[in-house]
């Protein structure tokens, strides 16, 4: 007889290693494929027990939606950020939600650099200028350099000390905040982004998206940065005030920004777009083909382990292992 595959719904377009990965041991359903997506959801209401998220843009996975599978024990989310799922709703649920951290960290702290280069020595901007054809009338004009400048993290966790990991290696002081002061780093700790801002003239964002870092990046935080200051954002875009940025960018309150997440992406303001002194980058923090794999398959790898009834590889600490039913 033919094995009884359990189910998981994917809730959003994702990678093929992950739809194969999850085809070759459970029966998979496309939420955003469906037909009828109420009739999908009435059908499996009563049986599925475990969800997929694959990547493809974050659309919110609320407790109101959860709630109509009462017998939902998993949430396998491609990521290491999981701001879209409301994992508080999980741990009051006995549903477990796992991420894809550690194999992304060192992807993503390389990114960032290359950002913070970007940005500080405008190379895209330059190679604009070299294809324009404008090298011929002159040189591209200096750029400011990374050279005697102090760098702030905010948000030392896996990514953040990777980065600083690169930073010390760049020659860059490194200080950092984060909700609590770190006891394996002998970097300088700020218990306020506005005290961090104002040590620093680098500010490398790194924190996780949700309600407790909304607009983390503000006006006054911008101000403290001051004049000569580079705003690196490679965490999430709700984690920076968009408009207060804008103006500072505007007011030369700081001196330029490179971002890799925005508040609403992929949709970019068009006040960002039409800034040529900042340098903009479409969310690629972990975009390489083998971090890629390696996330989806952690993706794959968790349902396989929730399948064998052995602890999830990577729960997020809402929800650790065995669940609170
Ligand atoms: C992915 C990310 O781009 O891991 C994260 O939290 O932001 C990225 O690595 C994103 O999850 C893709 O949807």
């Amino acid at each position: 007889m033919a094995e009884d595959k359990a189910d998981v719904l994917l809730l959003g377009p994702a990678m093929p290693l992950i739809v194969e990965g999850i085809e070759r041991f459970f029966t998979l359903h496309k939420l955003w494929e469906a037909k009828d997506r109420d009739k999908l959801i009435a059908d499996l209401a009563p049986r599925l027990k475990a969800m997929a998220g694959g990547g493809g843009g974050h659309a919110a996975i609320e407790g109101s939606f959860l709630s109509k599978f009462p017998k939902l024990e998993m949430i396998s989310s491609f990521g290491v950020g999981y701001d879209h799922v409301d994992a508080k709703w999980c741990a009051a649920n006995g549903v477990t939600v796992t991420n894809t951290p550690d194999v992304l960290t060192e992807e993503v702290a390389d990114t960032a650099l290359g950002l913070l280069l970007c940005t500080v020595r405008e190379f895209p901007q330059a190679e604009r200028y070299l294809r324009a054809g404008k090298w011929l009338g002159g040189n591209y004009p200096l750029t400011a350099s990374l050279r005697e400048r102090k760098a702030g993290i905010v948000g030392l966790g896996r990514i953040g000390k990777a980065i600083a990991k690169r930073m010390e290696a760049f020659g860059l002081t490194v200080a950092y905040h984060n909700r609590s002061k770190q006891a394996d780093v002998s970097y300088s700790y700020f218990p306020s982004v506005v005290e961090l801002a104002k040590n620093v003239d680098i500010l490398m964002v790194v924190t996780p998206g949700g309600a407790a870092t909304k607009n983390l990046i503000n006006a006054e935080v911008l101000q403290a940065l001051g004049p000569k200051g580079i705003l690196i954002n490679i965490g999430r875009g709700s984690a920076v005030d968009e408009a207060a940025l804008v103006k500072a960018l505007k007011d030369k309150t700081i001196y330029s920004a490179g971002l890799d997440v925005f508040a609403d992406e992929p949709r970019v303001s068009k006040e960002l777009m039409d800034m040529d002194n900042i340098v903009l980058f479409p969310h690629l923090g972990s975009a390489s083909i083998h971090t890629r794999q390696a996330m989806g398959q952690l993706v794959v790898d968790n349902l396989l382990a929730w399948k064998a009834g052995k602890p999830p590889l990577t729960p997020v600490p809402e929800t650790p292992w065995p669940p609170k039913k």
